[in-house]
C-alpha cells in the first residue's frame, strides 16, 4: 500500500514509519519538526540521542534497503502543499499523528493553549478537506486518546459509541448510538474531542473512511526496527511537560531520582507499549472500513494501572523512593477505569503487558543515556489552575 504518515518524526510516528516500511509498504512521511523545535523552546531534549531526520532515513535505507520518502511540511498551515501532495501520491492510507500531544504543555500558558488548538484542529481539518477536494479515497487513521472519555466517570467505556434510550418524536422509547459524551481534562485532550466531531461530519457528509484510535498512555521507547541501529533510536521524553508517567518513573529510578507521583497516585490510566502501538496501526490499516461505514473507533490500550501502583512496581524493581507531590493538574484524585478493547484483539493483537524484563530494558536505556538528563527539567511545573492577572492585582 501507499501510506502517508503525518507527524512521522515523532515518538509514535517514527517507529510506525519503520514498521510499515519494513512490511513492504511504500511510505512517505511528513513532519514540520515542531516537536524538535518545542524541545529547543523548553531547553530540553530526548534522553536518547535522536538523529536528524535525514540521518534516520539514510540509516534505514542502509540497514534494510527500504526507502522512506520525507517532506518538511506544516500540515496545519500549508494547506495547498498538503492537498497537492495527497493528489500526487494518491495514498491508500494516511496515518495522522501531526498534533501537539502534551497535556501539560497545552496548559502551560496562553500561547501554548492557543497553539495547541490552532495546530491540532487545523491539521485535522486540512487533511479532511484535502481528501474531499482531491477525491482521493484514502483511509484516514487518526491517533486519538483515551482522555476524550474523561476516564469513564465510573462507566464502562465502550469503543467510541454509547447506546442510549431516548423518547422519539412520538414519545416512543427508542435506542440510539451516540458518541460517548466527551469529557476532556486538558486543552490538548479537548482538541481530540473536537477532532471526533470533524470526523463525524466529514464521514457523514463526504463519506471519508476513518478509523480513530483512542490510545492510552504509551510506554517504552524501542521497537523491533528502532533497535536495528543506534541512528534509528526512538525519542525518550522524560521532562515535566512531555515525559509520560511510566517512562518518567523508569528514568527517574535509573538516575536515583524520587518517583514523582502526583497526589495520592489513585489516578487510573490505560497503557500500551510502543511496540503494540505500531502493530495496532498496521492492523487498523489492514482492516479499512468499507465505503459508507461510520467512523470506526478502537480503544488502543492493553491494560489499566493506578499511577501509585506503577510507582510501587518500579520501586520494587529498582529500589527507588516514591515522592508524593502536590498535583499540578486538575484531575480526579482517584478513579476506576474499565475499558472495552475487543476490536484490536479481534484483529489479532497479542498484548505486550508490563513485564519486569521490558521495564528493566527501559531502565537500561535510561542508564545508558543518564548523562544527557537535565534533572532540573524533571519537575512538572505546568499548573492546570492558576491565578489570573486580575486576581493577582486585586490581592495586592
Ligand atoms: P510527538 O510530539 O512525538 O509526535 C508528533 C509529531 O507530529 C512530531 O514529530 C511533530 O513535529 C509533528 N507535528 C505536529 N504538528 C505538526 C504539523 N502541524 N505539521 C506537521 N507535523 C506536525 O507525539 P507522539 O507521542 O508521537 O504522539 C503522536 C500522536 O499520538 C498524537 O496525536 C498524540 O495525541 C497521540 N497519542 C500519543 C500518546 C503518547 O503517550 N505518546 C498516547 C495517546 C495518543
Ligand atoms: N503523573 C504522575 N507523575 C508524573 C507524571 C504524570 O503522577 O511524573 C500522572 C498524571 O497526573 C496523570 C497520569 O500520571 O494522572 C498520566 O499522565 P501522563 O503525563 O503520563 O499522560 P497524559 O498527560 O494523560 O498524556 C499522555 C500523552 C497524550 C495521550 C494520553 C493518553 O502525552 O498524548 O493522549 O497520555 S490518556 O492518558 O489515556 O488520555
Amino acid at each position: 500500500m501507499k501510506i502517508l504518515i503525518l507527524g512521522g518524526d515523532g515518538f509514535c510516528g517514527w517507529p510506525t514509519a519503520l514498521h510499515l516500511s519494513g512490511q513492504g509498504h511504500d511510505v512517505t512521511l511528513i513532519d514540520n519538526l515542531s516537536r524538535r523545535h518545542i524541545d529547543t523552546e523548553l531547553g530540553v531534549g530526548s534522553l536518547t540521542p535522536i538523529s536528524p531526520l535525514d540521518v534516520r532515513l539514510n540509516a534505514w535505507k542502509q540497514v534494510t534497503g527500504h526507502t522512506i520518502a520525507a517532506l518538511h511540511m506544516d500540515v496545519a498551515r500549508e494547506y495547498d502543499r498538503l492537498e497537492a501532495t495527497i493528489e500526487r501520491l494518491a495514498p491508500d492510507a494516511i496515518v495522522h499523528f501531526a498534533e501537539q500531544r502534551s497535556a501539560p504543555y497545552s496548559m502551560k500558558h496562553s500561547r501554548a493553549k492557543r497553539y495547541t488548538v490552532e495546530n491540532n484542529l487545523s491539521a485535522t481539518q486540512n487533511v479532511l478537506c484535502a481528501l474531499v477536494e482531491t477525491g482521493i479515497d484514502a483511509h484516514l487513521v487518526h491517533l486519538g486518546t483515551m482522555g476524550v472519555y474523561g476516564y469513564g466517570g465510573g462507566l464502562r467505556i465502550p469503543e467510541g459509541y454509547l447506546t442510549v434510550e431516548v423518547d422519539d418524536s412520538d414519545g416512543i422509547r427508542t435506542q440510539r448510538e451516540i458518541l460517548f459524551p466527551p469529557d476532556p481534562g486538558s486543552i490538548y485532550h479537548m482538541t481530540k474531542t473536537q477532532d471526533q466531531l470533524l470526523f463525524y461530519f466529514y464521514n457523514k457528509n463526504d463519506g471519508i473512511r476513518i478509523t480513530d484510535l483512542h490510545q492510552g498512555v504509551v510506554w517504552g521507547t524501542q521497537t523491533r526496527e528502532t533497535r536495528l541501529d543506534e541512528r534509528l533510536i526512538n525519542r525518550f521524553d522524560y521532562d515535566g511537560d512531555y515525559g509520560t508517567v511510566l517512562n518518567r518513573f523508569l528514568m527517574q529510578a535509573a538516575i536515583g531520582h524520587d518517583l514523582t507521583v502526583h497526589g495520592s497516585g489513585g489516578q487510573t490510566r490505560a497503557f500500551i507499549h510502543i511496540q503494540d502501538t505500531v502493530r495496532c496501526i498496521g492492523m487498523a490499516i489492514g482492516a479499512a472500513p468499507a465505503q459508507g461505514e461510520r467512523v470506526r473507533i478502537f480503544n488502543q490500550m492493553t491494560e489499566t494501572w493506578r499511577v501509585g501502583e506503577l510507582a510501587a512496581l518500579v520501586a520494587r524493581l529498582t529500589g527507588a523512593h516514591i515522592a508524593y507531590l502536590p498535583n499540578p493538574r486538575r484531575e480526579a484524585a482517584a478513579n476506576d477505569l474499565c475499558v472495552d478493547a475487543r476490536c484490536l484483539l479481534d484483529l489479532g493483537l497479542e498484548p505486550t503487558t508490563l513485564r519486569d524484563n521490558l521495564l528493566t530494558e527501559i531502565v537500561d536505556v535510561a542508564e545508558r543515556y543518564a548523562d544527557r538528563c537535565d534533572r532540573s527539567r524533571i519537575p512538572s511545573t505546568s499548573q492546570w489552575v492558576r491565578t489570573s492577572r486580575v486576581e493577582q492585582s486585586s490581592a495586592l
